[in-house]
């Protein structure tokens, strides 16, 4: 497998890539859709196991844990759920537990690579949505939308792009230092300055943990704002997402969970001792309206937020991911 930036730690990768994810070390849907799924690979291929019986139980205790690590991002229980698959198929057919772990091992690579190459098309396909002299602004980072602002830059065209600073966590931070080191021109803006520049942007381009089947988008905290001011200004509105990050459960009712975390990512502890009688919130997403959205870039095409359900049928038809 390649050098990924991220290699789970060899004594227990299930507990340690576990952790990583929920402390945010490893953080952004796809990111820790292929964390998951490395650490479930080495997993399989550098424990021992007694018994088949005893690698299905462990495997599957191990991926329902990776799943709980985070409870918005779809990529991850539909990652974990596309390698227990494979691990299900050879259990159906009483493989051997070598044949099995070879099975998942490959199973674990196609998916890697499979996302990587998706990110990159999508780069591909949304750079063509970007136009010399165009004001791009994103909010959080995403993989998926520097992959489609480095692959516009390369293509020539120039343009400006505003990333907000995505507190409390900062990610925006993350997204502005990428772009300039690649080269483009980037300026990083406080969240609360989103309406100040709007009137210059023509698009807002942002990633996705999740999308429901109506079409919408599940995004850090703040995105629907965002939306709401670009429908203001009639900026376009883009997502870029991998068609892992569909939640094809909502197609039969189920909502997407919305992670809280720690009032401490908000303020510090010692502050909050001295004001024990604020209550602090700190939801992590919102979710933006299929009306505020203008399209979906995904490896699979560009969509109408609306035409998203269509290409949820034909992914998740059978079996429905995550339904078991
Ligand atoms: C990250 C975030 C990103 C999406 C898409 O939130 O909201 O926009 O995950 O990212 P957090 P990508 O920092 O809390 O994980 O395109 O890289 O999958």
């Amino acid at each position: 497998m390649p050098w990924l930036g991220f290699v789970p730690m060899r004594s227990n990768p299930i507990d340690s890539t576990y952790q990583m994810i929920k402390e945010m070390e490893v953080r952004g849907a796809g990111r820790i859709a292929r964390a998951a799924v490395m650490a479930l690979e080495e997993y399989c291929v550098s424990s021992r196991f007694s018994s088949t019986k005893e690698f299905y139980r462990n495997l599957f205790a191990a991926g329902e844990k990776l799943k709980s690590a985070r409870p918005t991002a779809v990529s991850l229980p539909n990652s974990v759920n596309y390698v227990l698959a494979a691990a299900k198929r050879n259990e159906a057919r009483n493989a051997s537990l070598r044949e099995t772990i070879r099975a998942i091992d490959e199973a674990c690579d196609s998916f890697v690579a499979s996302s990587l190459k998706a990110t990159k098309m999508i780069g591909n396909y949304g750079a063509r949505r970007i136009q010399d002299g165009d004001v791009v602004l994103t909010h959080c980072n995403s993989e998926a939308v520097t992959a489609i602002l480095t692959a516009a830059h390369e293509a020539g065209k120039r343009f400006e792009v505003f990333a907000t600073e995505t507190r409390p966590r900062f990610q925006g931070r993350i997204t502005a230092s990428v772009l300039a080191r690649r080269g483009l021109n980037v300026s990083l803006i406080p969240d609360s300055a989103v309406r100040v520049y709007m009137r210059k942007v023509d698009t807002v381009l942002v990633g996705a943990d999740a999308i429901a089947a109506n079409g919408a988008v599940i995004n850090k905290i703040g995105t629907s704002q965002v939306a709401l001011v670009a429908h203001e200004t009639r900026a376009r509105f883009f997502v870029a997402a991998e068609t892992y990050k569909l939640s094809a459960t909502t197609m039969l009712g189920e909502l997407v969970e919305i992670e809280h975390r720690s009032p401490y990512e908000v303020v510090p502890r010692a502050w909050l001792k001295a004001n024990s009688r604020v209550k602090v919130k700190n939801p992590s997403f919102d979710v933006t309206p299929p009306e505020y959205i203008d399209l979906i870039i995904t490896e699979r095409g560009i969509y109408p937020p609306q035409g998203i359900v269509f290409l949820m049928k034909e992914l998740y038809a059978e079996p429905l991911v995550g339904i078991e």
